[in-house]
């Protein structure tokens, strides 16, 4: 075995952010062991979709509706769950909110003010569990600021600057853990026969310019004249190609390494859009922007939007910087109209 692939091999998740902070103070060894506890449930996932299809009534609906009015897949329980089983007992994360729960579920065993919550999408894309394509887990990591008593967490209403780690798994041929804490964005690709995430890209940039654009144009008749305009215009102009996967973490991450934009607006009924901000378009968007990617409502970065609830819904433009601009300078000619 060459030296460098035992070097590669022993590079695991824990160790690479350990590295990153160059320091072993508190809170890199709190976010080191977060991350393990991720890692741990991206494990327990995604070894149950690669079983699911051989599990008798593993796939398939619950029969409920969550929250949002969605119904719910056995997976999104399972995932939800699973989450929160990693992070009992672990005394680093205080409190989890996710698409799955209306209000967060809180951890009580020494959670002191000022600790850690999870905010996370357990299972994105559920649609395409039960075809056997890629899905997703997204996830941020705030501080809990003040005591919550009400248990309505609205401090966790502010923009997503306050994230201080954010990343996403995703299941596909293989599954990966991308992350990012404020230092570059980093993969790193599940070894089931070590049974560790071992890094595959370190201080991964998005060209600043792509061929991609990702939008589901069967919305075309639903949105504004502006996002009209751009699909005009791509579909005129050489050099663009479509990909859609319906999964946001796969057409995401297609995005953060080939270059493009991902776009889904607001529609006439939904002019705030379906991705919600705080678990879905604010992590991603923090890691777009330490890709060297912007990410936008449309109006405003991303990362500055502000939440109303913790379910809240925004429109999201994200990608490689060139393209994100283009989109926006069609919403600003249609603006200058009105
Ligand atoms: P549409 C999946 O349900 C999801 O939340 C994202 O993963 C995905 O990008 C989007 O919705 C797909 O929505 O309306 O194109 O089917």
């Amino acid at each position: 075995v060459e030296e460098h692939s035992l070097d590669r091999d022993c590079t695991t998740l824990s160790r690479h952010i350990l590295q990153q902070l160059h320091s072993f103070n508190a809170e890199a060894q709190d976010l080191s062991a977060i991350m393990n506890r991720i890692a741990l449930a991206a494990k327990i996932i995604s070894r149950r979709l690669s079983r699911a299809g051989l599990m008798e009534g593993a796939l398939g609906f619950t029969g409920n509706i969550n929250v949002q009015g969605e119904s719910v897949k056995k997976m999104d329980i399972y995932a939800n769950d699973v989450f929160i089983s990693v992070f009992k007992q672990s005394g680093l994360v205080c409190r989890l909110a996710s698409e799955e729960m209306e209000k967060p579920y809180y951890i009580p065993e020494n959670c002191p003010i000022g600790r850690y919550t999870l905010i996370y999408d357990p299972i994105d894309g559920s649609s395409n569990i039960d075809i056997n394509l890629n899905i997703g887990s997204i996830f941020s990591i705030r501080k809990q600021e003040g005591d919550d008593i009400d248990g309505d967490a609205r401090d966790l209403l502010q923009n997503g600057h306050k994230q201080i780690a954010a990343g996403y798994i995703l299941y596909g041929p293989s599954t990966m853990l991308v992350y990012s804490i404020g230092t570059g964005v980093h993969s790193f690709t599940l070894d089931p026969s070590l049974g560790e995430f071992i890094l595959s890209n370190e201080n991964i940039k998005v060209p600043t310019h792509g061929p991609i654009y990702s939008v589901n144009e069967g919305n075309f008749w639903q949105w504004e004249d502006s996002i009209r305009d751009y699909i005009r215009y791509v579909h005129r102009h050489e050099g663009y190609t479509a990909r859609y996967s319906g999964a946001l973490v796969g057409d995401f991450h297609r995005i953060l390494h080939q270059g493009g934009v991902f776009i889904y607006p607001g529609t006439v009924k939904k002019p705030e859009g379906k991705l919600r901000l705080l678990y879905e378009s604010a992590p991603l968007a923090f890691l777009m922007e330490q890709a060297g990617g912007r990410a936008s409502n449309g109006n405003m970065e991303l990362m500055d939007v502000v939440p109303d609830a913790l379910h809240a819904r925004t429109p999201l433009i994200i990608g490689s910087k060139e393209d994100v601009a283009l989109v926006e300078s069609f919403i600003q000619d249609r603006a200058r109209e009105v």
